[in-house]
């Protein structure tokens, strides 16, 4: 089995953390998604990261692709289970952080098409920076009302929502228009106990 993978994408990060709670900790085959690699290609047709290829070949693209497999071929009791026993709730929350994170990484990849204007300050920048920030605003009111990791595993929310915050304080430093989030903040250092947190924060490979 290979996971092609890079060490920023948060969409790696769900699908790694997702399979190490499921004891399926294998080391990522780190690609470049943007150089065409050719393994990614072969694998994806889309040349994204994650992409999953099980050990008889088989592709699997899309993080929550990944999650899926995971729950139905790992599921509960013997493995921790993803969704929780409130499976509306963990995929509800679990929602707001991924529309959170593909504003992000939307901003991100946009930024790099229009350089030197930058993309945040145009009218679909703006929308996205309002995701961002009204997403957290969100994510943060759920997680202070109840906290993700109250059960003692990592679901998908807790998952995503931890994600969603380690890759803004990732890529975003400095951006006053994000809400406080001392809730998300004190959720993503507890989760950082996990050795499946721990072993995937986000950095840039030299
Ligand atoms: N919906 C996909 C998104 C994956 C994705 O966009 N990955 C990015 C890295 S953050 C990528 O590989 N981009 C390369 C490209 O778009 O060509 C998922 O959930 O896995």
């Amino acid at each position: 089995m290979q996971l092609l993978a890079n060490t920023t994408s948060p969409y790696v990060r769900i699908a790694r953390v997702s399979m190490i709670e499921k004891d399926l900790n294998i080391e990522p085959t780190i690609v470049d998604p943007w150089a065409d690699d050719v393994r990614l290609r072969a694998a994806n047709a889309a040349t994204r990261v994650p992409t999953l290829v099980l050990d008889d070949g088989t592709p699997i693209a899309e993080s929550l692709s990944i999650v899926m497999w995971l729950e139905a071929t790992r599921p509960a009791p013997t493995h921790p289970s993803l969704l929780g026993p409130d499976t509306a709730g963990v995929l509800s929350r679990a929602g707001v952080a991924l529309g959170v994170i593909d504003a992000a990484v939307h901003t991100i990849i946009i930024r790099k098409v229009t350089a030197p204007v930058l993309f945040d300050e145009t009218p679909v920048g703006l929308r996205r920076r309002r995701t961002m920030a009204e997403g957290m605003e969100r994510l943060e009111a759920l997680a202070a009302a109840q906290p993700m990791d109250s059960n003692g595993t990592a679901t998908l929310d807790a998952i995503c929502a931890v994600t969603a915050i380690d890759y803004l304080n990732f890529r975003f430093t400095d951006a006053p228009w994000l809400p406080p989030m001392p809730a998300l903040n004190a959720l993503s250092q507890r989760l950082r106990a996990r050795p499946s947190i721990a072993q995937t924060m986000p950095f840039v490979a030299s």
